[in-house]
């Protein structure tokens, strides 16, 4: 057995996901963690929402709510979201939370006791109405470049360009609308990140289990040196900046950075986890605890692979103790809505609240993860929804599964039948089965999920093909014996693609082996050795056939939905 540690990027808290985040990070994460807990691995998968920095007080400012009960409430449609989904996280935490906020001090106390952190002086625009340093995202004005009016302090989302809010053009703050801004000197903590460049640069060269897109991003990086970097805000949400367990003068009115405390919730969550269930976080996150046999997989999109490949592990390896680092990590290119991007405001695209109202989870899924963003961005588009969830789930699986269990239903009273004994035909299937049962786990240990997908509808395909060729309808009428051996083979092959299946589509895949009377214990994944693959079931075994699995997506439902949306043809 395996100890298999995963954690998907964690969600903002302002705002519910779409369609292109949930496919780059947490539904790939959770594809994976089932398909290692049917393995009989020991899997901890962790997620979190990720509640601090500017943009959830700019949020929770303007629902007119405290931040504290915006995220209380953020959390909550997030969370129903996810169980929406199917995400079976292990422990869905908050890095609003208590161990989130004494593991960050505690980094930070041992980063500054190795001299990787030191406080600086830097310029920064302060609000004399509002009396408080404004972070880059509070001041706007025009741009410099463009003449944008609304330009924000650290981008101007006109031009694009990366500005410092100094450069605006009659800069206000966004707070008050307040004009009296000057630019005052403030102290923060810096983390001294170029020390750490070629301690980081041998850690990722060692790192053998990534991705290219991973690896060049690091690598990218590195090659343009690590910069000192600010970790710390104006701003009163956020982790306190304490020294030792103390205030540190000059920073009571600072927090943590978000991208700084962030990552550490990954380890915080695991603490809530454990802490309630008794066990030992560290045993997953100490290597001197038992944590060096843990495989630690990381889930994200291409955004976020900077920070998880250089800024956090500068974190764990520059705190000089023993934490465990990531040893696999996949990185996600985008999901784009029809080739743009997907906004709330400007009502383009699907969320992850609406979809579902729109589908089951199960479609979604499959359709995300067949057309995943690995090499490139994939665009969505509902047509290409409709196509693949109408061809691959309603025509190939759906109609394999009915066609058999009704066949066997109303001809073989519900149960399987006995009599007739493998023959070529069915020898081959076999042999055909161990050899794409081979290839499917072997994408799925290598993360490839489009990949794993094709291989997938690729063994549901053989059951059609294979009852075409058997055709038990007709042999019924002049050789029993063959009819029976064609029924069996097939709904036990029924019920391997149901197994195979669970990863990707838990809901129709229990459905299935619900129907077939599968016990639990004989869900597991299926070995490609075993013999028994295609007897597998008890002659005599009653079923019922399922009900339909999956109702075909319309071509009205298309142009509804894309009036809805704001598809674009
Ligand atoms: N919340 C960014 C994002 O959702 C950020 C990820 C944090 S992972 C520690 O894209
Ligand atoms: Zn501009």
């Amino acid at each position: 057995m395996n100890r298999i540690l995963i954690t998907s990027a964690l969600p903002y808290i302002n705002g519910i996901k779409h369609l292109g985040n949930l496919a780059g990070s947490m539904l790939p994460a959770d594809i994976i963690a089932r398909f290692e807990r049917l393995r009989a691995n020991e899997v901890l998968y962790i997620c979190a929402t990720d509640e601090h920095g500017t943009p959830a007080e700019l949020a929770a400012a303007s629902a007119g709510q405290s931040v504290r009960a915006y995220c209380d409430e953020q959390f909550e449609v997030q969370r129903r979201a996810c169980e929406g989904f199917d995400l079976s996280f292990d422990h869905f935490g908050r890095s609003s939370n208590a161990p989130n906020a004494q593991l960050t001090q505690h980094f930070a106390d041992v980063l500054e006791d190795n001299g990787l952190i030191e406080e600086r002086v830097s310029e920064q625009v302060y609000s004399l109405d509002d009396k408080r340093f404004l972070p880059d995202r509070y001041v706007e004005g025009t741009c410099p470049h463009c003449s944008y009016e609304k330009a924000r302090g650290d981008q101007c989302d006109d031009c694009g360009r990366i500005l410092d809010p100094v450069d605006l053009i009659e800069p206000y703050s966004t707070i008050s609308g307040s004009k009296k801004l000057e630019v005052r000197e403030t102290r923060h903590l810096f983390l001294r990140q170029s020390k750490m460049q070629t301690r980081v640069r041998t850690w990722v060269e060692s790192a053998t289990d990534w991705p290219p897109l991973a690896r060049s991003i690091a690598l990218k990086w590195l090659d343009e040196g690590l910069q000192d970097r600010a970790i710390t805000r104006d701003l009163s949400w956020g982790i306190p900046v304490l020294r030792h367990g103390k205030p540190r003068p000059g920073f009571e009115n600072k927090v943590f950075y978000v991208w700084f405390d962030a990552p550490i919730e990954y380890i915080g969550a695991t603490q809530e986890h454990t802490e309630a269930c008794g066990e030992n976080w560290e045993s997953w996150w100490r290597t001197d605890k038992g944590a060096d046999d843990v495989t630690y997989v990381q889930f994200m999109g291409k955004d976020n692979v900077a920070f998880h490949t250089v800024s956090f592990p500068i974190t764990l390896l520059g705190s000089g103790e023993p934490w465990k680092t990531v040893d696999k990590l996949k990185a996600f290119n985008w999901v784009t809505w029809y080739g743009g991007k997907f906004s709330t405001s400007q009502n383009r695209g699907i969320f992850m609240d609406q979809a579902l109202e729109l589908a089951p989870s199960d479609l979604w899924r499959w359709h995300l993860m067949a057309n995943a963003p690995e090499s490139a961005d994939a665009a969505f588009t509902l047509e290409h929804f409709q196509s693949t969830v109408n061809k691959d789930l309603a025509d190939v699986l759906g109609n394999f599964v009915n066609r058999i269990t009704r066949f066997a239903t109303s001809k073989m009273d519900g149960a399987v039948p006995g009599g007739g004994t493998p023959g070529a035909l069915e020898n081959e299937l076999s042999a055909q089965l161990q050899t794409r049962l081979i290839a499917l786990t072997g994408y799925y240990e290598a993360m490839e999920f489009r990949k794993a997908m094709a291989e997938t509808r690729a063994i549901w395909a053989m059951g059609n093909e294979y009852l075409a060729e058997a055709a038990p309808w007709t042999t019924l009428k002049t050789d029993t014996d063959a009819a029976a051996l064609s029924v069996r083979t097939g709904l036990n092959l029924v019920a391997i693609a149901a197994i195979i299946a669970q990863p990707v589509i838990p809901q129709a895949a229990a459905k299935i082996l619900d129907a077939l009377s599968v016990p639990e214990e004989n869900r597991n994944w299926p070995e490609a050795t075993d013999a028994s693959l295609l007897s597998a079931l008890p002659i005599g075994l009653k079923f019922t056939p399922p009900d339909v699995l999956f109702t075909k997506i319309t071509d009205e439902d298309v142009t509804e939905w894309g009036e809805q949306f704001g598809a674009e043809c």
